[in-house]
């Protein structure tokens, strides 16, 4: 299997879900500053995505999986003994689905596009940064209650996800001040041996 990925992007997080759960992949880096994107290969990768965006998981088959919220939880069904997602139509799974679709759609979406393009103006990334703080208030309090991870005390699939989009907010301007258990979770989190050899081999700045 081969992932489609740019560095440091949304597609850190199958990255690192491929490592917890031990399973070997290609990789295929895309260059998100052209447009359109060419892949590391020089290969067009609308061809792979017609959307455009990673990640992308091109399957043994030749057929590809995309959004990343389904390619986490097709790698972590790959390997059930890693515990990384609930057994299917369990309500635990639904409980992380929950939690897969509120950061793709209320984390995700919001610092990307909005923070990262400039050109949007200062308007737009106030509302963005001010709706971000009200759904990481949400995140602060569960994992104050429920922690130290979203399905409670293990690791799961759904940490991945927001250990990597909750990563941007220093680069975002997104203020975690306030947010004392999610720092301990991005500290928890970026401890752990399979986080650190991700993003090591992304490129990515690693603490000591
Ligand atoms: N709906 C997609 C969105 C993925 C996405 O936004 N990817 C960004 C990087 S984090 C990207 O590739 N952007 C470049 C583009 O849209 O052309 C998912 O959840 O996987």
């Amino acid at each position: 299997m081969k992932l489609y990925y740019a560095t440091g992007t949304c597609s850190l997080s199958p990255h690192i879900v491929a490592l917890e759960a031990g399973i070997a992949l290609d990789f295929e880096k895309v260059n998100l500053a052209r447009t359109p994107h060419p892949t590391e290969t020089g290969a067009d990768y609308t061809a792979v995505n017609p959307n455009g965006y990673v990640p992308a998981l091109e399957l043994d088959n030749g057929s590809v999986l995309t959004e990343g919220a389904a390619i986490v939880q097709y790698l972590a069904d790959l390997k059930p003994e890693s515990g990384l997602v609930p057994a299917a139509g369990t309500a635990e799974r639904y409980r992380q689905q929950s939690w897969l679709n509120f950061i793709a759609t209320e984390l995700h979406k919001m610092y990307s596009p909005w923070l990262f393009h400039p050109e949007y103006g200062m308007q737009a990334q106030d509302v963005a940064r001010k709706k971000i703080a009200e759904r990481l208030v949400f995140v602060e309090t569960h994992l104050a209650k429920s922690g130290p991870f979203l399905m409670g005390e293990y690791f799961s699939a759904a940490d991945a996800y927001l250990f990597t989009i909750v990563g941007w907010s220093a680069f975002a301007k997104v203020d975690l001040s306030a947010f004392p258990h999610l720092r301990a979770f991005m500290d928890r989190v970026g401890a752990r041996p399979a986080v650190r050899e991700a993003m090591r081999a992304e490129g990515m700045k690693v603490a000591a």
